[in-house]
């Protein structure tokens, strides 16, 4: 009779569900990795981590994939009943570290189980809002054998997503066309619901929107109602807000950044977003898909009001207003190099299709003016926690997650250096992510060292001007380093068309820092 241990039982159950086996530096790295791949994916990303330390390394991935709503399984190891409370080797109370940064923890509690409490966890971070869940091991149950006929597997169950009530529908169709200044705000969770061809849409009828960070591409960056390049004055005068999978959490003010008297309809699968810092009017609970869809037909045919109040034409002159105003900065050649040129010749070879990250403070902020996506779930960022060190990760999760699309990382090079063992990760699976560091010199370039600090303190908040190039030759990558303008475009390129992991270090000037009121794309 073949018999089974937990460790078997498990990776049959993960096997079955098409798991991928990649083995990290650390846990950090491959939490966010497999948070990227389960995002991109649609499917939960899945993190096996030892017992002790390397549960605690994986609380800040379940903390930061559960606030950004990316489905992550943290399967741990614990130490073995019989051993516990006389300091057992990396004995820990892992439930209580996994807790409060998860949506759900559980612990298998019966070899024969183990199965079952897979397709719980799996389940349980993908459905309703996905995010972070912890399953715990303890070590004599992954040891014990059983029978193979007394495991249990079982598959994920078929759900149809939730309709939207087609009279709230009809509601906020009347809101809309009513609207002198309508707005639509697009979330995650719209990408998630692939929702963007349904939004396009409505967009098309001349009704603006913006996105949240990582949901730009929903909607194709370049369609003419995409106002985040004038977020300020869409947001604060819009007098009828749809917001599709997006919560009010920091990202949109605390929901306070409104009209006083504006009128506010939210579409979330979850019901319990709807009572938040804003004053939600209408609440609908339905797959954003599914409700864009169903309001696009019940505006067909009809005129809308703010096709005649001129708002959209006043957003898009505000945001060309913005565009021009950086025009000087993304063609600037001087050297050290500006920031604003790094990002400008970064945007002109970026494919439509590329997975883009960014991350990290003055860099990310001036990616997030100025380079576009294209795609859903596409757009990586320090998210909804705002955590350094996701950066590169994601990129290299996005990068598995479709191989045949190109992974652009850009990076500053606190953001990298946090993470950049990646890059051997990276080398050994043959993924191809570009990683571009915008080096200048620490965090936030000089700006905290000479601006926060007193005249003459040692140096804390800036940085070796290190070659970080040499860590992609350290695993026979592709490097590249550039310290002119005019050589970022063709290492760019070459960067693009090789066929290993690659990192562009790009020397930028330390004192440059993000122009205020400019946000074009923002
Ligand atoms: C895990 C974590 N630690 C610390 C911080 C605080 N923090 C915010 S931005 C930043 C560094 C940004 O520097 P860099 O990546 O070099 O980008 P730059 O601003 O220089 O472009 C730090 C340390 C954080 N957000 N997350």
């Amino acid at each position: 009779m073949t018999e089974l241990n937990g460790g078997q039982i498990a990776a049959r159950q993960l096997m079955e569900a098409g798991m991928q086996v990649i083995g990290c530096r650390h846990e950090h790295n491959a939490g966010f990795a497999a948070s990227a791949w389960g995002y991109v994916r649609r499917k939960p990303g899945v993190l096996v981590v030892g017992s002790g330390p390397a549960l605690t390394n994986a609380v800040t991935p379940m903390y930061v994939a559960n606030e950004s709503a990316m489905p992550l399984v943290v399967l741990g190891g614990s130490a073995f009943a019989g051993t516990l409370g006389l300091g057992a080797f990396q004995e820990t109370d892992q439930l209580a570290f996994a807790r409060p940064a998860c949506k759900w923890i559980g612990r298998v509690d019966a070899t024969e189980r183990i199965g079952e409490w897979v397709h719980l966890a799996l389940g349980k971070a993908l459905e309703g809002r996905p995010g972070a869940v912890y399953l715990d091991f303890p070590g004599e149950l992954v040891a014990r054998r059983v029978p193979e006929q007394q495991v249990r597997l079982r598959g994920a169950p078929e759900i149809a997503a939730p309709h939207p009530d087609p009279a709230a529908i009809e509601r906020v169709a009347d809101l809309l066309a009513a609207a002198e200044r309508p707005l639509l705000l697009v979330g995650k969770g719209a990408g998630w619901s692939e929702a963007g061809p349904a939004l396009a849409r409505l967009a098309d009828l001349g009704i603006p929107y913006v996105a949240s960070p990582m949901a730009r591409g929903v909607i194709a960056d370049d369609h003419p109602a995409f106002a985040n390049g004038a977020r300020s004055q869409a947001l604060g005068s819009a007098d009828v807000i749809a917001a599709f999978g997006a919560r009010f959490n920091w990202i949109f003010g605390l929901g306070r950044r409104f009209a006083a008297d504006v009128k506010l309809v939210q579409v979330d699968v979850e019901a319990e977003e709807f009572t938040s810092g804003a004053n939600v009017a209408l609440g609908i609970v339905a797959d954003a898909a599914l409700a864009a869809e169903q309001l696009g037909e019940a505006l067909a045919g009809r005129t809308l009001r703010s096709s005649t109040s001129g708002w959209l034409a006043a957003l898009q002159e505000k945001r060309r207003a913005n565009e021009e105003s950086l025009a000087q900065a993304f063609a600037d050649d001087s050297v050290p190099i500006n920031p604003y040129r790094l990002v400008h010749e970064v945007r002109q070879v970026l494919p439509r299709d590329a997975f883009v990250t960014a991350e990290g403070e003055t860099i990310m902020g001036i990616c997030r003016t100025a380079v576009p996506s294209f795609a859903p779930r596409s757009r990586f960022n320090a998210g909804t926690t705002g955590c350094m060190g996701t950066g590169a990760p994601y990129a290299f999760g996005a990068a598995i997650a479709d191989p045949n699309r190109p992974s652009v990382a850009i990076l500053g090079d606190y953001a990298f250096g946090a993470a950049a063992m990646v890059v051997e990760t990276a080398a050994r699976v043959g993924a191809r992510p570009v990683f571009v560091v915008a080096n200048n010199e620490g965090i936030a370039g000089h700006m905290i060292q000479d601006f926060m600090l007193p005249p003459g303190s040692p140096r804390i908040a800036s940085l070796l001007p290190a070659r970080y190039d040499k860590i992609a030759e350290m695993v026979d990558g592709h490097a590249e380093h550039v310290d002119r303008p005019g050589e970022i475009r063709p290492a760019l390129e070459r960067a693009l068309a090789a066929d290993r992991v690659a990192v562009v270090h790009v020397r930028i000037d330390p004192k440059a820092r993000r122009l205020s009121g400019s946000n074009y794309l923002q």
